[in-house]
């Protein structure tokens, strides 16, 4: 199956043109371009040794989108390199360029803020929050496959969700989800298409949630939300008993599913482990959406919501019970089954989602859809899938991942005399998630294995009391599984994807123009009279605000100096006129906190009040051009009264 024998081909071959694959793959079977078993775009492992390594100068195979937990951004390596290729700042501020600071970049914080968040924010002296707890990465799908277009992701932290463009990777809409609280698991629609985005509310809250009560618990809900991934707002939502951690959807489009480690609606440890059995909750989009479109819901906080919890009886949900305190929900690209991981059982639960229909419209046992429930070993909290019909679970307190058979343990099951468990690793140390390349698509591939690794246990140099994670990098191109590499993580991956370059074949180098992510400053310069897509040098005063336009071309700015009066609230609008791949200026002002990224072609703009008479020198922080050092201008702030 491996495609050893492949590497003459280089991997510019095989992407070059949709057409050259295709006849590549017509003339030598999938087999010898290490095609999994369920489709194609699955690169051969051409730029890489057998041991994951890649040369310099070459390119990885795949690339990875990396989450990077209470950092609140979004990561990009390469893989099998591990190289960290880019970080894309979501929910974070960044330093660098800007985010979390531009007007463009708050603006996308604020355009869905509830007024609630503004009163919080502003009490704390703050216009966004700045932090985020971001576990899950998932790219928009086209029938079961990556289309390219967005990635999406949640923030724990302040429930909130965001959206990628996949064109340039920056993020471009973020969302407050309301009346849910904590949004922890994370997934897009796979069929037909990404309409929606799953998001799991996992913390409990009075539904009211207004100062009345705490301690009456029966006033607690917790919240299923569907995000409208085109429009980017809530499209419903649904009241659940229990809580909500991991979820998944199918390959039909029918169900979502979600985990849920409290059915008891506990609030201490102890209660909240009580159980012998917790749930899966399955949400039927069918009856859902019939019920939305007759108006049967009820709208709360602007969105309107439907009641799917057990005792309202409705056909919006059903509940499977699992072994107590399930986490992982994963759903196998056999497009028939769903791994639920058993977490405080030894057990992962499959189930046939071809059964819910049963459940919900035949009164059939929930448990009827349970197939298979191997044992695996301790602490499996995450699944994930080749292309042969094999799973691989994380197992937490085992520090193990193990290999094992779908359909193998399903006929064990059945009472067959089998052993599904075809191997097991150590890894180092306590893995979460884990993902096999393109493995949760059709298009599932049998060559890499990233195990995400919550400790990282005597593998590096001594850093002090924080310690690093570590995600490795396993060969399970083979009967045996085989680590192959250590990668150090900073704070902290939950999760990650990992996606042939051959979905992504529309990357912008240079921003165009007329992107929208400007489109407001555009609009402000159009008021002003300003041309922003030509050498500009203007300030224009609107009372105390002074808008300060300014191009930049390598290795200077338009504005050698402008001036501005103390207590002045000044905005600087820089336009990049540089048309060069990889000609990123920058613009900090100094001593005024401020700075920002200006890719070629992009505009940035910052505002910031000029408090202290003085002289200010602004530069371009990007190393751009020998002269770099000398692109610099300055701010002179003249006193109040002159
Ligand atoms: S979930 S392992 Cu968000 Cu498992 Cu972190
Ligand atoms: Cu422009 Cu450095
Ligand atoms: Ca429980």
């Amino acid at each position: 199956m491996e495609s050893k024998e492949n590497k003459g081909l280089s991997r510019r071959a095989l992407f070059s043109a949709t057409a050259g694959t295709a006849v590549l793959a017509g003339t030598m079977g999938p087999a010898a371009l290490g095609l999994g078993a369920a489709g194609l775009a699955t690169p051969a492992r051409a730029a890489s040794g057998a041991d994951g390594s890649v040369a310099p100068g070459k390119l990885d195979d795949y690339y990875g989108f990396w989450s990077s937990g209470q950092s609140g951004e979004m990561r990009i390596l390469g893989i099998p390199s591990m190289r960290e290729l880019m970080r894309v700042p979501v929910f974070n501020r960044c330093s660098a360029t800007g985010w979390g600071q531009t007007n463009e970049s708050i603006r996308i914080h604020q355009r869905t803020m509830s007024e609630k968040t503004k009163k919080q924010l502003a009490a704390n002296g703050k216009k966004i929050h700045d932090n985020g707890d971001l576990h899950h990465v998932h790219m928009s799908f086209t029938e079961g496959k990556y289309d390219g277009r967005y990635l999406f992701m949640n923030d724990k932290a302040n429930t909130r969700v965001a959206r990628v463009r996949c064109d340039v990777m920056k993020t471009d809409a973020i969302l407050e989800i309301p009346n849910a609280k904590g949004i922890h698991g994370l997934r897009p629609q796979k069929w037909p298409r990404s309409n929606y985005v799953f998001c799991n509310g996992e913390d409990e809250a009075p539904l009211v949630n207004d100062g009345s009560t705490m301690t009456d618990v029966s006033t607690y809900v917790n919240i299923f939300t569907a995000v409208d991934a085109d429009k980017w707002e809530v499209a419903w939502q649904v009241q659940v008993s229990g809580n909500l951690d991991n979820c998944d959807a199918d390959y039909e489009g029918k169900w979502a599913f979600s985990t849920s480690y409290n059915s008891e609606m506990g609030m201490s440890l102890e209660e909240m482990t009580k159980s012998e059995m917790d749930h899966v909750v399955v949400f039927n989009l069918a009856e859902i959406e019939k019920a939305i479109a007759a108006g049967k819901y009820e709208e709360i906080n602007g969105v309107k919501v439907l009641d799917g919890r057990k005792e309202a009886k409705s056909l919006f949900t059903r509940y499977i019970p699992v072994a107590n305190n399930p986490h992982g929900c994963n759903m196998a690209p056999d497009r028939k089954h769903l791994c639920v991981a058993g977490k405080l059982s030894p057990t992962v639960t499959v189930l046939d989602v071809t059964k819910f229909d049963a459940i919900f419209y035949e009164n059939a046992e929930p448990r009827s859809a349970v197939v298979a429930e191997p044992e695996l070993g301790l602490g499996p909290l995450h699944t994930a899938f080749d292309g042969r019909g094999n799973a691989y679970t994380s197992l937490f307190l085992d520090s193990q991942v193990v290999k094992w058979n779908i359909e193998e343990a399903i006929r064990a099951y059945a009472g067959e005399k089998i052993d599904p468990i075809k191997d097991k690793l150590d890894v180092q140390y306590q893995p979460g998630h884990l993902k096999i390349v393109m493995g949760e698509t059709l298009d599932a591939a049998n060559d890499w294995l990233v195990c995400l690794c919550k400790f990282s246990k005597d593998r590096f140099l001594n850093v002090g009391p924080l310690k690093p994670e570590n995600d490795q990098l396993i060969d399970i191109s083979g009967d045996k599984m085989k680590l192959v590499h250590d990668g150090p993580t900073f704070a902290e991956p939950h999760d990650a994807i990992a996606v042939a370059p051959s979905i992504l074949p529309n990357i912008k180098s240079v921003w165009d123009r007329q992107d929208k992510h400007w489109a407001e400053t555009r609009k402000q310069a159009e008021a002003d009279g300003v041309n922003i897509d030509e050498w500009t040098d203007a300030v224009i005063r609107d009372g105390n605000k002074v808008r300060v336009y300014m191009t930049s071309v390598a290795p200077s700015f338009s504005q050698e100096s402008f001036t501005v009066k103390e207590g002045d609230e000044v905005t600087v609008i820089v336009t990049n006129l540089d048309e060069i791949d990889d000609l990123t200026h920058g613009f900090t002002m100094g001593n005024h906190g401020v700075a920002m990224e200006v890719g070629p072609q992009m505009t940035s703009s910052v505002t910031f009040v000029a408090a202290n008479a003085g002289v200010y020198w602004y530069y371009c922080q990007w190393f751009c051009h020998a002269l770099h050092m000398e692109m610099r201008g300055r701010m002179f702030v003249e006193p109040k009264d002159a």
